[in-house]
């Protein structure tokens, strides 16, 4: 079922104390007919690697569009599912995310059990994950299609714990999300207390927008940085916010 080839990778990044760039796809966002231009445009960045998913997908294609970018690319991509109907064997491997921030049974647990015989069967590396939603000013689609409450944005004390436990239950990786589009991106300070106080890998996201802050996540301790909006408005930005994790 797992190679471990990608968790491999993120365990290496965070060992060295290095950074990776994602790109999150928003399946909905991108047609089948740009993917391809896409793929060469992350090649182009050395994009590390690409996240495909969302709390809500309307688009049926996914395993089409993962296809086509990966007829045109070696970057491995990762789903980043809000619900089983978006996991797919075309990819690489599956970010098996458990809401550890939220108290809804059905999204730590109860959406693992239904879909366990198809998640186990699809051939996808599985990437145990403790997923925590913190709060970024603005309600996103993850805090309303989850029914759960994010975590306060200056309550790093309460991102530790929470990191803690998944850590403790065995999670490969840690994401701290603040949501897509979210208004205001999880704070230094956070990423600094929970980076610095557990053993596995840091992915951090949502509202992140601009170079410096790709870097100083960086500096504070993520190991991988994903953005998704921004370069939805605007793709010209892929260079400058890839090249910011590379130091
Ligand atoms: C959301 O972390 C991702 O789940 C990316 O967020 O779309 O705001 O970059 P943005």
């Amino acid at each position: 079922m797992s190679t471990g080839i990608v968790l491999s990778q993120l365990q290496i990044l965070k060992k060295n104390s290095k950074h990776a760039f994602a790109v999150l796809v928003d399946p909905d966002k991108i047609a089948p007919n740009k993917m391809e231009l896409f793929a060469k445009q992350c090649n182009e960045a050395k994009v590390d690697f690409i996240f495909f998913g969302g709390s809500l997908v309307l688009n049926h294609e996914i395993g089409l569009c993962i296809n086509i970018f990966k007829q045109n690319s070696n970057i491995p991509v990762l789903l980043f599912p809000g619900s089983p109907a978006q996991v797919t064997p075309e990819a690489d491997a599956l970010l098996y995310l458990s809401l550890l921030s939220g108290r809804n049974a059905e999204l730590l647990i109860g959406q693992h059990v239904v879909s366990a015989p198809m998640v186990r069967s699809s051939g996808l590396e599985i990437l145990s994950t403790g997923y925590l939603v913190i709060d970024g000013g603005v309600p996103t689609t993850v805090s309303y299609i989850s029914h759960a409450q994010p975590i306060p944005a200056n309550k790093a004390d309460i991102a530790l714990c929470t990191a803690w436990a998944g850590e403790m239950q065995g999670k490969h990786l840690i994401y701290m999300d603040a949501g897509s589009g979210a208004q205001t991106p999880i704070s230094t300070e956070m990423i600094e207390k929970v980076s610095n106080n557990i053993t596995i890998p840091l992915i951090v996201g949502g509202g992140i927008r601009t170079p410096k802050k790709v870097h100083d996540n960086c500096i504070a301790g993520a190991n991988v940085i994903v953005v998704g909006n921004a370069l939805e408005t605007d793709m010209g930005l892929l260079q400058e916010l890839c090249a910011a994790t590379k130091f």
